[in-house]
Parts: C-alpha cells; sequence; structure tokens
C-alpha cells in the first residue's frame, strides 16, 4: 500500500460521489481527505494501517475508518461497492490528461459516454465540441490525450518491470540445469519503457528449464508453451518471453535477441562484408564463400572481436553511431554504477519527501556515498509543501550543525545544502539572489505553467540556466513516462545556454521520468554540459533509482568525467567553492 495509492482511492470516491449526484459536502470532505493524505508530512500510510489517524485535520472519522480499512487490508468494501454501479469502461476516462472530474461528469450525463472508444467517436463528429463548456479546442485536446494513451498502450517503464525481472533472472539461474540467463532485449538495452522481455537460457535440458519458467511465482498466465519457448503474462499485463538454446548457441542468440533491430541489420551487413551470415544462432561462412571458419564463440565480446570491432555494451546497440566507433577504437568507456560518489537532488520531510535528513543521509552512507545533495521544494511548490525563506534557513543550519556533528566523529560525509528551487513562469527564481547565495548549491526546475508555447518556455529555462547562482536544471522536460508528454521546449538552445554558463543538466532518475531523454546526452556532453544523475528522492529507498539513471546514462554514451556526481567530496567542495566543513 502506498500514499499515492490511499489519495488515488479517495479522489475516484469522490469523483464517483459526483457522478451519482451526492451531496456536495460529502464530496468536498473525500476530495479534502485525499489532498490532506497526499501533503501530511509524516508516514501517513503506517498510520493508517495502524489505525492512528485520530486529529489529523482533514480526515474526519469515516474517512480514518476508510483508510484504515484500505491499509490494512489492501481494500475497500465501500469502495468497490460504488465502482460497481458504473460501467467499467467508465474508469478509462478518469486517467485521461486533461479531463477532470466536471468534464467527466457533463460527458457522462450529457452524451452517455462509458469508454474511451466511445468518447473518441464522439469528439470525432463534433458531439462533444457542441457541449457546453467544451468547444473544438477542448475536444481536440481530448482526442490528442486519447492518441498519447494509445500510442503507449502495451508499453512498461523499466523501473516497473525491474523487479520481478530480476527476481525470474536469479530463479532461473539458481536452476541446476540453467549453464546461463540473461535478459536480451529492450531491458537489456536500458530503454526507458519496454514492450515485453526476453529471458534467454543456456542449457541442455530446455524441458526443464521451460517448466521451471512458467512456474514462476509472478506468472499468472501461461501464453505459450513448447519444447524451446515460452510466453508468460505477470499480473501487471507484462509479456515475458523465454527461450532455452544450447551452450554453444548462446553468445550468437544474446546477441540477436538484445538487438535493436537495427543494430542487427547493420551487424549482419558487416559479417556478410567479410563472408559470413549472422542469425539467432551462429556466426556461417557465407554458402560458397571461402572465409576461414569460425570458432564457437563464448561471448559477445568474442564474436565482436571477430568482426572486427571492440565490445559494444548493450546499451548502445541502437545503430546510432557504435559498430564505426567500435571498428575505430572509439567508444566511450561508459560510467559505471560504482562511479557515483553522491548525489545532489533529494527531498526530505520539511517538503513532500518522506524521511529526516538523518535518515536521508544514513541511507547515503550505507551505499556508500560520500555526499548528499539536499533539495527541497520552494515556497511556490505549496503543493509539495515547499519551504519559505524562514523553514529553508532553519534547514541550512540543520544541515551545517549535521555536518559539524559527522566531521567531530571522523565520519567522512557531508550533506550539502541546497533547494530545489522553483522556476517561475517569467523564467526569474523562487527565492531572491541573498539566500541563493547561502546554499551550498541549486537545483532550478519548472513545476507549473507547464503549457506555454515553445519559444516562451525555451526562454524561461534559457533564463533560469544563465543565473549565476543556478548550478543545475532538474527534469528539464517534465515529462512523465507514459503518463504526460515533455513540454514544448526548444532542447538544443537550452543545451547551448548550459554550455554558455557551466550550468549542469539532472538526468533524473526517478523511473517516471528518466529526463533529460537518453538520446540528448551524446550532444550535451559534445558541447561540454556535465550531468548529474540525481534520484529526486523522497524516501530512502528511492536512492535505489540511481542504478536506472546509471544506466540511462550509459545510454546516452556518458563516461565517469561526464558526470558530476563522480567526483569525491573534496572535489565537489572545490566545485562549488563551498570550503571544508567548518
Ligand atoms: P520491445 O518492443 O520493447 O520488446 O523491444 P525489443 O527490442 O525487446 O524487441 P522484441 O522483443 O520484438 O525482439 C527482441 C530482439 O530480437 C530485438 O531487439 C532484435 C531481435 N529481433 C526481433 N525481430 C527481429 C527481426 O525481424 N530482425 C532482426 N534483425 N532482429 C529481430
Ligand atoms: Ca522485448
Ligand atoms: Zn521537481
Amino acid at each position: 500500500m502506498t500514499r499515492e495509492t490511499l489519495v488515488d482511492t479517495l479522489e475516484e470516491i469522490a469523483l464517483l460521489l459526483e457522478l451519482k449526484g451526492e451531496n456536495p459536502f460529502k464530496v468536498r470532505a473525500y476530495r479534502t481527505g485525499a489532498e490532506t493524505v497526499r501533503q501530511y508530512p509524516g508516514d501517513i500510510v503506517a498510520l493508517a494501517r495502524e489505525g492512528k489517524l485520530e486529529g489529523i485535520k482533514g480526515l474526519g472519522d469515516a474517512l480514518q475508518q476508510k483508510l484504515h480499512e484500505l491499509a490494512s487490508t489492501g481494500a475497500l468494501v465501500f469502495h468497490e461497492k460504488l465502482k460497481a454501479e458504473f460501467p467499467p469502461g467508465l474508469f478509462e476516462l478518469f486517467d485521461l490528461q486533461g479531463l477532470g472530474p466536471k468534464k467527466i461528469k457533463a460527458l457522462h450525463e450529457s452524451l452517455g459516454v462509458d469508454s474511451l472508444a466511445r468518447l473518441k467517436e464522439l469528439c470525432e463528429s463534433g458531439e462533444v465540441a457542441k457541449l457546453p463548456g467544451f468547444g473544438t479546442k477542448t475536444a481536440e485536446k481530448i482526442l490528442e490525450a486519447i492518441a498519447f494513451r494509445e500510442s503507449n498502450a502495451g508499453s512498461f517503464r523499466l523501473g516497473d518491470v525491474a523487479t520481478p525481472v530480476e527476481e525470474i533472472l536469479a530463479s532461473l539461474r539458481e536452476h541446476p540445469d540453467c549453464l546461463r540467463a540473461e535478459v536480451a532485449g529492450s531491458y537489456r538495452r536500458s530503454r526507458e519503457t519496454v514492450h515485453d522481455v526476453d529471458f534467454l537460457v543456456a542449457t541442455s535440458r530446455p524441458e526443464a528449464i521451460i517448466e521451471h519458467f512458467v512456474s514462476q511465482a509472478p506468472v499468472v498466465r501461461v501464453l505459450a508453451q513448447g519444447p524451446t519457448k515460452a510466453s508468460v503474462n505477470l499480473a501487471s499485463g507484462l509479456q515475458c518471453d523465454l527461450r532455452a538454446v544450447s551452450n554453444a548457441e548462446f553468445a550468437c542468440a544474446l546477441a540477436y535477441f538484445t538487438g535493436s533491430k537495427e543494430h542487427n541489420v547493420a551487424m549482419r551487413g558487416r559479417a556478410l562484408e567479410m563472408g559470413y551470415t549472422l542469425n539467432e544462432y551462429r556466426l556461417a561462412v557465407r554458402e560458397g564463400g571461402d572465409a576461414p571458419e569460425p570458432p564457437v564463440f563464448e561471448s559477445e565480446a568474442q564474436l565482436h572481436r571477430f568482426l572486427g570491432l571492440d565490445y559494444i555494451a548493450p546499451e548502445l546497440r541502437e545503430n546510432t553511431g557504435e559498430i564505426a566507433a567500435a571498428a575505430e577504437g572509439d567508444l566511450p568507456r561508459l560510467i559505471e554504477l560504482e562511479n557515483l560518489r553522491g548525489t545532489f537532488h533529494n527531498h526530505t520531510l520539511s517538503s513532500d519527501g518522506h524521511d529526516t535528513l538523518e535518515a536521508m543521509a544514513g541511507a547515503a552512507i550505507k551505499l556508500g556515498l560520500q555526499y548528499l545533495g539536499i533539495a527541497d521544494h520552494s515556497k511556490s511548490s505549496f503543493q509539495a509543501n515547499g519551504l519559505d525563506e524562514k523553514r529553508l534557513r532553519a534547514q541550512i543550519a540543520e544541515i551545517r550543525e549535521l555536518n559539524r556533528r559527522w566531521r567531530d566523529e571522523g565520519v567522512k560525509f557531508r550533506l550539502f545544502a541546497g533547494s530545489e528551487v522553483d522556476i517561475l513562469k517569467d523564467g526569474t527564481l523562487d527565492f531572491d539572489d541573498d539566500l541563493l547565495g547561502e546554499l551550498d548549491y541549486v537545483v532550478a526546475s519548472v513545476h507549473n505553467s507547464m503549457t506555454l508555447p515553445e519559444a516562451a518556455m525555451t526562454e524561461r529555462l534559457i533564463r533560469a540556466a544563465s543565473h549565476p547562482r543556478v548550478t543545475m536544471l532538474g527534469h528539464l522536460t517534465g515529462r512523465l513516462l507514459l503518463e504526460r508528454e515533455p513540454y514544448a521546449v526548444d532542447i538544443p538552445a537550452v543545451i547551448e545556454a548550459c554550455a554558455e554558463h557551466g550550468t549542469v543538466i539532472e538526468l533524473n532518475c526517478n523511473p517516471w521520468r528518466l529526463d533529460l531523454d537518453w538520446r540528448w546526452w551524446k550532444h550535451a556532453a559534445a558541447r561540454g554540459v556535465k550531468c548529474s544523475i540525481n534520484p529526486d528522492a523522497h524516501r530512502t529507498g528511492h536512492l535505489g533509482f540511481l542504478a536506472f539513471g546509471v544506466r540511462l546514462a550509459r545510454k546516452g554514451w556518458l563516461t565517469r568525467e561526464d558526470v558530476v556526481n563522480t567526483l569525491d567530496l573534496a572535489s565537489v567542495e572545490e566545485w562549488l567553492e563551498v570550503g571544508a566543513v567548518s
């Protein structure tokens, strides 16, 4: 059970009650409740589970009980019954971008809309535009939102699939008949979203491995099961395929099923030029050719070498120049998770995080990091409980105090006092220069007015990037994977401004963001812009997001030298011009 589930459930109840025409006060009570849960500074899920919500302003008795039931049992009877009163298709409208409760109510009541498909028809036929309060523009927006949704159908965020995928992989590797196992496909290439997951196992007893695969705990349905192949569904709807090959075939099969398709085509072309055919099982001498017989490849690296290439890491296999670079010995030495020494964009209880400064520091120390940057929200982000000047100054003092304590205790760790400062609509910042000057560093991010025209948004971000106190730009495009499009912005122009002013760009590694997108990093690095791999952690466990950030940074061809948080503590103190702890 997560806070998000509690909030979403209360909001959905409010909407359903509203559709039923229930008393507005009752509806409002659920909305207020949802807002209260969203913003509560403590561990509201634990309090709800333990039935300890009494006295929290904004949560009446009835809501407290419902939250307790939901958090302790995982479901709410009241909610289930209410949902059953409506056509299931109606719920498809609920997370359509830009469609709030009022509009859903109007569509349902005036036009009887009860599914996404029906809504699409009525938008296309012009009926929706005719509704009071809608108009052509709104109808077009709705169609765009539906199209965005359809284009994302069947996609899953890398971060959402990672846990079950790694569990299944580990379990396959434990099987006595498994000689080698890997995940191939888009997952191995670290795409930010994947359609399905491709497992590959080397074995001499494929039936045993297939049987083991289809009986994995996360599997809810077996779609197909043959002697060397199987396909299953996980509860999320994610399809996982497994293919069993012989140990001798494994290297070529892994290369083939890792893809990408475009990379494979180019590799096959290269093999052909050298007199070989390359398929999913082997490299072979071309029919009638006289090229020397190739060996059985033990590894992909050996295959690559045979083709006159340096080893190409899976993340790079998108046919964007990696083969030419490998032939020239020009591939970058990619960054690794172990290279990180700290990280900069993290939240605490003071804004919308869940843990204290000390807890966040403790988690960072446990990961072997030497420093952690705190960047809670600024005052304009009131929905995230942003800090005003007074609270921020108090936090800075608290951080300085903790740092002195660690120094005295001989703990080699430091918190940096920063802020995730809102970039206001005109590109100015949420705090004045004096306060920004008291901070060790500044992350500047957009959290409102996200629908500005491209030129205005670009100017806004360039203005922020050019501010002398701004250390880095946070989540530059604001995208939420599969949920919200990036805002309209001229990214190369913003990269140029960052290059000119020495402003770092964040690679936000929250799996919903992974922003700035990997496709831009090769260019940014070539322009001399540095990257900061930041988890945007809202609780201690989120520091684990760093692993996704590193995967995407590798995909963007970045090296250790391109990433500022590979610097050790002393180098960061020098870079930020903050001096040692005093
Ligand atoms: P996705 O859509 O997220 O599942 O992406 P992939 O890359 O995992 O694609 P998938 O699962 O269809 O296939 C896995 C790999 O198998 C793919 O990256 C390359 C290889 N492959 C599949 N079909 C073809 C093909 O028609 N030609 C070539 N050369 N390779 C293919
Ligand atoms: Ca796949
Ligand atoms: Zn943010």
